[in-house]
């Protein structure tokens, strides 16, 4: 069997979406996910004039071979636009695989090792006291574990708080929005925020909080401690994680739990996180790490350290990631907790997949392959548009990490 066409199809039904979708000889489709948030049309460039041309006659049956070729014959390594391209591939020729041996894609990856995905939902609103409804509506649906933000006295645009409360979506207009941060406000205000919840629905419920790369270490450190009688499941990304080693004077000082990996793109983004077991949770996505074959590698490491899954999912990863995330996910042995926010009724009918919610978990397909599909019709009704994640600045203009 050969490769006949590979096409990328940039869509926004709502938010950008990057997909490629190859076909073979004899008519096995197979999608993948290359969506990267603010910067869409760089990774479909890098597919269409870099990738696609190697794909055709190529055999689908390759997967491997496939992404070796892709990672180290282009010789410049890792980054996310390379690896969000190799991941597309990837995901494509796993459909494509699972179609062909007529099963579902975590029967290829060794089976189920659990019976659904434990979730998280996004419970956000501008103070304390509307959060706790928010909190409560995910409970209400069967949510056993809750991401809480909320906004902070005296900032306008904290992140992670929205105007409709069920689909966040950082990023805007061509421009990037300006937001301005205070760390000792947020420092302040975060503590009674969870004090709240934590009172509110008991010990049983898992909450989590994105700190969204704004700390020093030290300051995540104290905000790590103040957090710790109200047991959070984690902390996400406390500080900018370019510094692996930095972490360890977070670990020194708290306990509450650390997850981090929705910007890495590769192993070597977490190997010293991992091995030094500085880390908790891994949130790597299949889109931006290089596709599953990749992730299970992360996954597989990270294993050994006792460090757990946590994967990245936003709205900003489409269907189509979030299908093969559900493979992984209920394959693996060392599975944490999947982000999980609803996509909008149009990027589903753009997206037709045959996942689905029910009681807090998320199910993965039983369909051959990824079970999820792009209507190429629907999506050519969504031309792009530019749309840039905000920037952040400190009161007097210095620029902080968003
Ligand atoms: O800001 O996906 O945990 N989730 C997040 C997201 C990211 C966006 C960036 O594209 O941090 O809201
Ligand atoms: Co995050």
């Amino acid at each position: 069997m050969r490769i006949a066409d590979a096409r990328v199809i940039v869509t926004s039904p709502g938010r950008n979406f990057v997909t490629l979708k190859i076909v073979t000889a004899d008519g096995v489709t197979g999608v993948g996910d290359a969506t990267l948030n603010g910067r869409e049309l760089a990774v479909a460039a890098y597919l269409t004039e870099h990738v696609v041309p190697l794909l055709i006659g190529r055999d689908p049956a390759r997967i491997e071979d496939t992404w070796q070729l892709l990672y180290k014959g282009a010789y410049w390594r890792r980054g996310p636009v390379t690896m969000s391209a190799i991941a597309a591939v990837d995901t494509a020729l796993w459909d494509i695989k699972g179609k062909v041996a007529g099963l579902p894609v975590y029967q290829l990856l060794g089976g189920r090792s659990r019976e659904a995905v434990t979730v998280y939902g996004h419970a956000n609103a501008e103070t304390v006291d509307d959060v706790l409804g928010e909190v409560a509506h995910y409970v209400d649906h069967g949510y056993r574990a809750v991401r809480v933000q909320t906004g902070v006295p005296g900032l306008t645009g904290v992140y992670g708080v929205s105007r409709d409360p069920r689909h966040y979506e950082p990023a805007g207009g061509a421009v990037p929005a300006e937001s301005v941060w205070s760390t000792p406000r947020y420092l302040e205000h975060t503590p009674r925020v969870f004090e709240k919840v934590r009172a509110e629905f008991g010990p049983d419920l898992m909450l989590l909080h994105d700190v969204h790369h704004r700390l020093t270490p030290i300051e995540a450190a104290r905000l790590g401690r103040s957090l710790e009688p109200y047991a959070l499941t984690w902390m996400e990304d406390p500080v900018p994680a370019e510094l692996q080693e930095g972490f360890r004077l977070i670990r020194s000082h708290t306990t509450t739990p650390i997850a981090v990996g929705e910007v890495f793109n590769s192993i070597w983004d977490c190997q010293q996180l991992i091995t030094e077991q500085l880390i908790d949770y891994v949130r790597t996505t299949v889109v931006h790490a290089g596709g599953i074959s990749h992730l299970r590698r992360i996954f597989d490491l990270a294993n050994l350290y006792h460090v757990r899954s946590g994967s990245h999912g936003a709205t900003d990863l489409s269907p189509v990631c979030l299908a093969a995330a559900l493979h992984v996910d209920v394959s693996i042995p060392n599975f944490g907790l999947q982000e999980y926010m609803a996509h909008t009724a149009e990027t589903d009918a753009v997206f037709p997949h045959t996942y689905r919610f029910a009681g807090g978990m998320l199910h993965p397909s039983e369909e051959p392959g990824l079970g999820v599909d792009i209507d190429e019709e629907a999506a050519a009704r969504y031309p792009y548009r530019a749309a840039a994640l905000p920037v952040n600045r400190l009161a007097d203009g210095t620029l902080h990490s968003w």
